[in-house]
């Protein structure tokens, strides 16, 4: 209550005291009591939501902790380098990230270098925006031969995350049929002078420059109408340069009568993948050429990897064929007993993230990998929101991101307004975190470091033609960062 009067008899009373609350750096007593949020991450979970409590309440301070020294999560380490368009989100980011009453600090490690409690002890309220960072086990025997990935390391390493390639064999077998698969087959079989204009690591480049891989099949453990991607990542495959489809025609029986009964956008992504299917190779002229194969493959589930005795690596994949039970997208696959081996020097695993738990004060349900919630109030505990995949799972493009993150501003500024989320006492906020990190030996990366680091990979970027040279190690972006 204190702190309310004085606040209104500051701004009342002088005319520079409103400014010196609201950009945040002046240390006023409105500047200490205004609601100070803490936000877990720096994806687009975390700046949408940033953005959207910042601009509906105008006392609103908000600081975001990431884990790495840059920002931006999956836009930066997950989205395909050859989708720049999807990036200019950053923009927006940027711009939440310069606000006089957001601020950021990247390298800090939430459960490793500051528990949750002591965030919580620092500010009126903490989000957990820090995404799915892990992945789905297919769980059968052989995923750990070498030349079996997740498609979390595979996009992290053509992204700049990891360290890894072996593409030296001729078929490659990625396992989901979500977008982030196709994104893995594009990227397998795109064209080299496609690829080096884009923001993918050098590394990367030089491996797929030298890759053996000739044909990637895509496995999915249900039907053509129940495939995860959409039709903008289809297409991309469809017009890829130098490829061409390789499906196989009895798996789309029945399926052009099945049409009628579909909703528009899953009508047009079955019509031309049907299409795609049943039109006769080497039609068109440039098929003729292509010397690169793709395809679709249906009603197949992992059963085991196949190892080279010799040389412990992936030979192949021991495949069960499956039935559809029931019909439509609810359709479930029931292994039918049959087997079926396919030769591959590559597997990759493309059957969804997965949310872990980085904190143990914090509740978490294990069956569905999330952090349990009511339209992003975290259950059973006070002053502690979600939001992003962490709330709902690792489904859905940054437009749902954006909206669940919008939702999850709303609940907090609705618990603010009712008194629900106390506010009235005078937090630390970065203050304190900072004096802890110190002690514990963490060194902070700000916005203005993270620019730093940007200007330098967008010079190198531009030495070989190319929108920016990710730096691809912590230690290498701490010192830039840190000069
Ligand atoms: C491979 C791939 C490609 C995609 N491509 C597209 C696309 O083209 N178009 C599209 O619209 N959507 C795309 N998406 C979906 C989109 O990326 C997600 O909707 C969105 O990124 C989810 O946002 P988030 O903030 O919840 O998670 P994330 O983006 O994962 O952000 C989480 C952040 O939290 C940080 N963090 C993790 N643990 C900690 C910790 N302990 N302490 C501090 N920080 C931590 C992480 O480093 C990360 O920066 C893609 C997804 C994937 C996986
Ligand atoms: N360009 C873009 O816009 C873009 C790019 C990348 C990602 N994204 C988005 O990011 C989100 C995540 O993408 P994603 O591809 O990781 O996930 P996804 O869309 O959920 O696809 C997962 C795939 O894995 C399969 N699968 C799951 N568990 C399996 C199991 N145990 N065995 C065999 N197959 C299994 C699923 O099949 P079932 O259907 O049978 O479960 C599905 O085909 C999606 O919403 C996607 O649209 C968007
Ligand atoms: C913030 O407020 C302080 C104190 O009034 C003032 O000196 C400073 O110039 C302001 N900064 C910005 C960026 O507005
Ligand atoms: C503002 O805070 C800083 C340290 O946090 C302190 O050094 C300074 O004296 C304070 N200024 C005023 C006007 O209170
Ligand atoms: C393959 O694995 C077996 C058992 O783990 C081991 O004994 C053998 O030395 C390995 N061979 C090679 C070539 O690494
Ligand atoms: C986001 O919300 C808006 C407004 O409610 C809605 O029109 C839009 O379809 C939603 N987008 C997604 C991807 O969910
Ligand atoms: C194939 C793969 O990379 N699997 C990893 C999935 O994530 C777990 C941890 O959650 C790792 O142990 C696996 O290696």
């Amino acid at each position: 209550m204190f702190c309310l009067f004085a606040a209104i008899a500051m701004i009342s009373h002088s005319p520079s005291a409103d400014s010196a609350g609201m950009n945040g750096s002046g240390n006023a007593s409105f500047s200490t009591c205004s609601p100070k949020v803490c936000i877990v991450g720096s994806g687009p979970a975390a700046f949408y939501t940033a953005q959207s409590l910042i601009k509906a309440r105008q006392d609103v301070e908000v600081d975001l902790y990431e884990r790495l020294p840059v920002p931006f999560g999956l836009v930066r380490f997950g989205v395909a380098p050859d989708h720049p368009e999807v990036k200019n989100v950053i923009n927006t980011f940027t711009q939440t990230a310069k606000h006089s009453r957001c601020s950021f600090y990247g390298n800090v490690n939430v459960g490793k270098d500051v528990s949750v409690k002591e965030l919580q002890q620092a500010y009126h309220a903490v989000v957990l925006s820090y995404g799915a960072e892990g992945n789905r086990s297919m769980g059968v025997p052989g995923e750990d031969l070498a030349g079996v990935y997740s498609a979390k390391d595979f996009v992290g390493w053509y992204n700049g995350l990891k360290s890894l390639s072996y593409l030296s064999c001729e078929t490659a077998v990625i396992l989901g049929q979500g977008n982030v698969a196709l994104d893995v087959a594009r990227v397998l079989l795109s064209p080299i002078d496609i690829l080096k204009k884009t923001d993918i690591t050098q590394p990367a480049l030089e491996a797929l420059a030298e890759s053996q891989v000739r044909r990637v099949l895509v496995v999915g453990r249900r039907g053509p109408i129940q495939v995860a991607c959409t039709i903008k990542e289809l297409r991309e495959m469809v017009n890829l340069p130098n490829t061409r489809p390789d499906m196989v025609a009895a798996d789309f029986e029945g399926v052009t009568e099945a049409l009628k009964d579909l909703q528009r956008p899953r009508k047009r992504l079955t019509e031309l993948m049907l299409k795609t299917a049943l039109e006769i190779p080497g039609e068109k002229e440039k098929q003729n050429k292509a010397s690169r194969f793709w395809g679709l493959r249906f009603f197949r589930s992992p059963i085991e990897i196949l190892a080279d005795p010799d040389h412990n690596r992936t030979a192949g994949i021991r495949l069960g064929v499956n039935r559809l039970e029931g019909s439509g997208e609810g359709a479930r696959a029931v292994l039918t007993g049959e087997v079926e081996d396919v030769t591959c020097g590559l597997v990759i695993s493309s059957i969804g993230y997965k949310s872990i738990p980085i904190d143990p004060s914090v509740p978490f349900d294990s069956r569905k990998a999330i952090v349990p919630n009511n339209m992003g109030r975290i259950e059973q505990a006070a002053g502690l929101y979600c939001s992003g995949w962490l709330k709902t799972g690792p489904t859905g493009v940054i437009a749902t991101t954006m909206n669940n993150s919008f939702d999850t501003a709303r609940s907090m500024v609705e618990d603010m307004d009712l008194g629900t989320l106390d506010v009235s006492a005078a937090k630390t906020g970065s203050q304190s975190i900072c004096a802890l990190l110190e002690k514990r030996g963490v060194k902070p990366v700000t916005f203005s470091d993270w620019e730093k680091i940007d200007t330098v990979e967008m010079r190198r970027g531009e030495a070989t033609g190319k929108p920016r040279e990710k730096l691809l190690t912590v230690e290498e972006m701490l010192q830039v960062a840190q000069k």
